[in-house]
């Protein structure tokens, strides 16, 4: 995506693989050289698969089993730019396990870019959800004009095949849908990114093509806004108008565009946890996985803190599940190949402390 900050210091050097595989969660040495230097780190987790790409993991449980719907990377040739033309992906892989440190199996091919009607390019962060006997994909996809919409293909299996509905959900703009159900059975969806993401270019429901590649410019004001609409019964469409999702710091105040290191990105996920709202984001350009907790899924939500520190890789992203009792974070860093966009999905448990706040997670140990 970007190129400031990518890769940086020992992000960029040679990764090479001294241990072998540790168990799930457990810690595998690298070695990275950066200069003169010999830096030796250690990933917190194991990729959870590694015959295939994958990256922006949305996991849910579905019928006792645990079911994973990344975004499936591969290498297309495109040169690296700030639009993220680089993330060219073509189709989606649904993954299942029975447990935490089961065997992972990939279910091949769910969705193909080429079997969504409207669709052009760039298959980006899906999630997914389920409803009275059907299980609905969610997916952006830039369409013919280059503009990400997002939208929703249904299916009686978990895993897929799912059928694309002819036209993107109306409304639904920019990425990285993610459907939070409530315990009311009232379902949400939260989306919306910057950058590559085009949320910058909308005003009033309308897109700017010419408008902004990035956030800056606007410093002192408050960040854009992510975005949060109710599903209506159906799940295939938004029940009322799209919100914007306020994080405002301790004192009651918007986070501003300048704050990079709260301010939202990309990678929205909502977990409800003592009965408060945890609305999990990414902040891009710093790479921080960030939380804010509010009384009501719309928000407002107060800003918490980081919960994760950056990952190996430009794009951090996310989603946490509780399963039996515990909770679990699913993210991604470039552990296998070192590349922006070629990227490998991992899991490990995370904790809420008692006043809240999550537990930070170092996805690398020094
Ligand atoms: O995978 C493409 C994009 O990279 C996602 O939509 C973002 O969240 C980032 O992970």
């Amino acid at each position: 995506m970007m190129n400031q900050l990518k890769q940086s210091g020992i992000w960029m050097a040679m990764a090479i693989a001294l241990t072998s595989a540790c168990q799930q969660s457990s810690t595998k040495t690298v070695q990275t050289v950066q200069k003169d230097t010999v830096v030796k780190s250690k990933f917190l987790s194991e990729p959870l698969i590694k015959e295939i790409y994958t990256a922006d993991p949305s996991a849910h449980v579905f019928d006792g089993k645990i079911y994973i719907y990344p975004s499936h990377d591969v290498e297309s040739g495109i040169t690296e730019n700030d639009n993220g033309d680089h993330f060219d992906m073509k189709d989606y892989h649904i993954l299942s396990m029975d447990s935490i440190s089961g065997t992972v199996k990939d279910h091949g091919v769910a969705l193909s870019v080429k079997d969504i009607p409207w669709a052009g390019r760039q298959l980006w962060a899906p999630d997914a959800a389920y409803k009275n006997g059907t299980y609905y994909l969610y997916f952006p996809v830039k369409d013919k004009n280059d503009v990400f919409r997002i939208g929703v293909a249904t299916a009686k299996n978990p895993a897929g095949p799912f059928k694309a509905e002819p036209k993107p959900m109306e409304g639904s703009l920019s990425i990285d849908p993610a459907v939070f159900t409530d315990t009311d059975g009232n379902s949400y969806m939260y989306f919306g990114g910057i950058w590559g993401g085009q949320l910058q270019r909308w005003n009033n429901g309308k897109y700017d093509a010419n408008g902004s590649k990035t956030d800056s410019g606007k410093e002192e004001e408050p960040a854009i806004p992510a975005k949060v609409a109710k599903l209506s019964k159906d799940m295939l469409s938004f029940d009322g108008g799209v919100k914007d999702i306020q994080i405002l710091d301790k004192a009651g105040k918007p986070l501003l565009t300048k704050d990079h290191d709260r301010r939202f990105f990309e990678g929205s996920w909502m977990h409800k946890y003592n009965g408060k709202y945890y609305f999990t984001y990414s902040t891009g350009d710093t790479h921080f996985l960030a939380s804010a907790v509010g009384d009501s899924p719309y928000g407002p939500f107060t800003y918490q803190g980081t919960f994760m520190n950056p990952v190996q890789g430009w794009t951090t992203h996310h989603s946490i599940i509780e399963v039996k009792g515990k909770w679990y974070i699913f993210y991604h860093d470039t552990e296998i190949s070192n590349k922006t966009h070629l990227r490998n999905i991992k899991v490990t448990e995370l904790s809420h402390n008692g006043d809240g706040t999550i537990k930070l997670i170092e996805p690398i140990v020094k």
